[in-house]
């Protein structure tokens, strides 16, 4: 495959912009080799800056669950952009994406618009602390919640991709009211608050985690932090930015069927542009400024084009809960297809999948935590991936990232996915 005009533009890219990429994991660094340049994309396929064509899982990490360029969302940015790009000022279409988001999700009384999912988690975090006079929370290895200070502990994403620990630049007094245990160690979550009582603000957490591979919460996991939480007057914390209009119309919420107190979203909410937002209860909520104290602000949010994609993307999928199925249906195909072409190669694997959220860990053990999910054996995934990449699909350039289907995929795209495993693991194995 030739790969020129990617490396020229990643070593010309080295010389502006650190590590050549404006968001680590894209870097490639973990599995090795050059990042390839996109040009274009079009619904479940991406092209690179030589022409190249890939079956797309990372969708750009959620947001393009309808597939890119979508017609109607392409048409309604592109109707929007003769009004005005930016006003500073409050529009009726932030009020219409509002409703229509308090419409498809459980317990968001009101909700603010941000631009980023890291702002989202870092303002709920405030609101849960200014609501409760508290300042420790809980947060789980290997989540991630944005590159705000107090979530860079024991972080996933591309801290565990790149074996980050500790990160410079974030003081101690910061660490030190973050307080970590194991996902799904509901008994560690108990010892936390028991030695650390009446501090805790938040119990913030993925509800299904996508940043150490895909990891589902044990039974009881999710409703055992809804009722410790409800003894001890924690606000409990659903970061939504992956499973957010993915796992369903009402996200994990709705799917899994417990109340969260406060919920961020972003990806699928912005419909491929930077939106992201934070709501909930309207106890809680109420105390975000100008209603109350808690300060949080921003020139870009609800900004009219992102506002439109968003609203636009979303709204396709509340009159099209079917979608939800489609997608549910389809990842359950790959991962059958995938189940068959790995036991016959003969690897240790496991595969895990929540919806259109899957991943595969080169793993003998279950993968439920942070820990099982850092013991694989990542070298086989990082060289996988690459065979893959040579076979034309695009997986996420790291085991500790989910994978995301997106609508478009045929299952032409997954046969072709299924047999290029057999084949990328029958060559590195
Ligand atoms: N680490 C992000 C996903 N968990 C990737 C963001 C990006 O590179 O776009």
């Amino acid at each position: 495959m030739n790969i020129n005009k990617s490396v020229a533009l990643f070593s010309r890219a080295q010389q502006s912009i650190p590590g050549g990429v404006n968001s680590p994991v894209r870097a490639f660094k973990s599995v090795g080799g050059t990042p390839l340049f996109m040009q274009k994309a079009k619904g479940a396929y991406l092209y690179d800056a030589d022409g190249n064509q890939y079956i797309d899982y990372i969708a750009s990490w959620g947001p393009m669950i309808l597939g890119h360029a979508h017609d109607e969302v392409i048409k309604a940015i592109q109707q929007q952009t003769f009004h005005s790009t930016s006003y500073g000022a409050p529009t009726e279409l932030e009020i219409e994406m509002a409703e229509l988001i308090i419409s498809m999700c459980p317990n968001v009384d009101l909700i603010r618009m941000v631009s980023s999912g890291t702002e989202a988690c870092m303002s709920a975090l405030r609101v849960a602390r200014g609501y409760t006079g508290k300042n420790k929370f809980i947060k789980f290895e290997g989540c991630y919640h944005g590159h705000a200070d107090a979530f860079l502990v024991k972080a996933g994403s591309g801290l565990a991709t790149f074996n980050i620990q500790t990160v410079p630049g974030v003081t101690a007094g910061v660490a030190n009211d973050t307080l970590t245990c194991a996902y799904n160690d509901l008994e560690a979550v108990k010892k936390l608050i028991a030695d650390n009582k009446n501090e805790i603000a938040a119990i913030i957490l993925e509800p299904v985690a996508g940043n150490m591979g895909c990891i589902l919460p044990k039974e009881g996991f999710v409703e055992g932090l809804r009722t410790i939480c409800d003894e001890e007057n924690i606000v409990l914390i659903f970061d939504e930015v992956m499973t957010g209009f993915r796992l369903s119309v009402g996200g994990a919420q709705q799917t899994l069927n417990v109340d969260a107190d406060l919920v961020t979203y972003g990806k699928v909410i912005g419909g491929g542009l930077p939106v992201g937002a934070f709501g909930g209860k309207r106890k809680i909520m109420e105390c975000v400024a100008p209603l109350g104290n808690v300060y949080q602000a921003g020139t870009l949010s609800g900004n009219p084009i992102a506002m439109i994609a968003g609203y636009t993307t979303l709204n396709i999928l509340k009159n099209n809960p079917n979608i939800y199925q489609e997608l549910a249906d389809k990842t359950t195909y790959l991962k059958d297809g995938l189940h068959k072409v790995l036991s016959e190669v003969g690897v240790d694997y496991v595969i895990n999948q929540f919806g259109s959220m899957i991943s595969i860990h080169f793993s003998k053990q279950p993968v439920t935590d942070f820990a099982t999910a850092a013991a694989a054996n990542n070298q086989l995934f990082n060289k996988y991936f690459h065979a893959m990449l040579q076979r034309g699909i695009y997986l996420p350039p790291s085991a500790f990232e989910s994978w995301f289907l997106n609508n478009a995929l045929t299952k032409e795209d997954l046969d072709k996915t299924i047999n290029a495993t057999k084949e990328s693991l029958e060559e590195v194995l």
